[in-house]
Parts: structure tokens; sequence; C-alpha cells
């Protein structure tokens, strides 16, 4: 049986965010059962599970001894098994390989840069900080919705693991590509998969059943 960790407990504003939605999203999509492991608030830090995942961050992916951290790593991992994420042709496969590298390392980042701003919400160097950042977010957004044109996935007619990442990358902040109506629709179109419906309600029950 798949077990993958996730948080008993986040903030309200992180509730549908949490990383482990992309790995049920992705065992969703290849009809794949798992459990979940909720970790209650300094769980993470215990040696036990730093031995698995040694930010003490989830996800955390385990079946039958064998672990696995980082997202990326994960869905990769599971499209192993199934052309629904992962196509057979080398070629189509490294190209979805590509997709899902270009969301975790070519737009997350500068999205995330936007989004930890608001933490510091008020102070001086982040409000001198944030319109350079949402600049620089914003050019690789619509370096994206260039290279997505009109084909309604990244790849071109097959939904694959790569437009899995990007979807739940490009959901973390959509106001920054709000007057982009391709990118919206692309991001819709992802979003309007029953797989990711089931995954999402599945993170939400999570936290609802552990309260
Ligand atoms: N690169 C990691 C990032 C995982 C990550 O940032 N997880 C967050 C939840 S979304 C977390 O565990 N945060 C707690 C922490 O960093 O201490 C991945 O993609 O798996």
């Amino acid at each position: 049986m798949i077990t993958i960790t996730a948080f008993a407990w986040v903030p309200d504003f992180a509730r549908g965010q949490v990383r482990d939605l992309r790995v049920r999203w992705a065992l969703e999509e290849v009809g794949l059962p798992y459990a979940t492991r909720l970790l209650n608030q300094g769980e993470q830090d215990a040696p036990g599970y730093r031995a698995i995942q040694p930010f003490g961050q989830v996800p955390v992916f385990e079946e039958d001894g064998f672990a696995l951290f980082e997202s990326g790593a994960i869905v990769l991992h599971i499209g192993e098994r199934s052309e629904r994420l992962l196509p057979r042709d080398p070629q189509a496969r490294a190209r979805a390989t590509q997709w899902l590298f270009a969301a975790l390392n070519s737009i997350e980042p500068h999205i995330m840069t936007v989004a930890t701003l608001m933490f510091y919400e008020g102070e001086a160097w982040a409000t001198l900080r944030e319109p350079s950042a949402v600049a620089f977010a914003q050019k690789r957004l619509a370096g994206l919705s260039q290279a997505l044109g009109e084909k309604p996935y990244l790849d071109g007619d097959t939904f694959t693991a790569g437009d899995l990442m990007m979807a739940t990358v490009l959901r973390i902040r959509p106001d920054l590509f709000a007057d982009d109506a391709r990118l919206n629709r692309y991001l819709a179109r992802c979003l309007m998969r029953p797989a990711f419906q089931r995954a999402l309600d599945a993170q939400m029950k999570d936290f609802r059943d552990a309260a």
C-alpha cells in the first residue's frame, strides 16, 4: 500500500496548496489507492521522519519499505507506472519531464518569491522588493504562455506530469497572470480534471478529519 505524508494542520491560506496535493493528484490520475500519514506539529522534526525527509517537509511517498521525498521526484516515480502521466515514446516522455522541471525550477521559485513577501507585509524592504519580484515572475509567465500557444497542454493534446506540476505551481498565485486569458484557460482545463478534484477534496477532508 502506498502511504504519503501530509500535515494534520496548516493555516487556512495554505489549505489546498500543500505539496502533498501534487502526489495525491498523480495517484488519482493513474488510479493507485493510497493512505495518508498525517504529521502533527513537531513530528516533522523527529529523527525517524528526518531520516526519510532531510528537511522535515511533506510529502514523503512510502511503499513496501521504499521512501522518496521531493514532490517532483515522487510524481515522476508514479508516472513510471502509467502512460497517463508519462508517455511511452522516449522523446514525448523527455518533454513531459522537461515541463515538470520547468514548473519546479523556472517558474515556481519566482512565484514563491512573490508569495513569501506576504509574510513580511508592511516591512520597508518587502515593499521595495515586491515590484521587481512581480515583474520577474510575470516575465517567466509570459514566456510560458508564449510556449503554450493555442495548444491544450504544454506538449500538445496530451496531459502529462509536466502539466500536473505546472498547474499546481500556477494556482499558487493566479493573480500574477489575471490578464492572460490563454494561461487562465490552460489552468482551468488542468484543474477541471476529476483526478485533481478528488485530490483536492481528499486533502481538505484530511484537514477536517484531523481537526
Ligand atoms: N521541494 C519540496 C518542497 C516541499 C515543501 O515545501 N513542503 C512544505 C509544505 S507545502 C513543507 O513541508 N513546509 C514545512 C517546512 O518547510 O518546514 C517538494 O516539492 O517536495
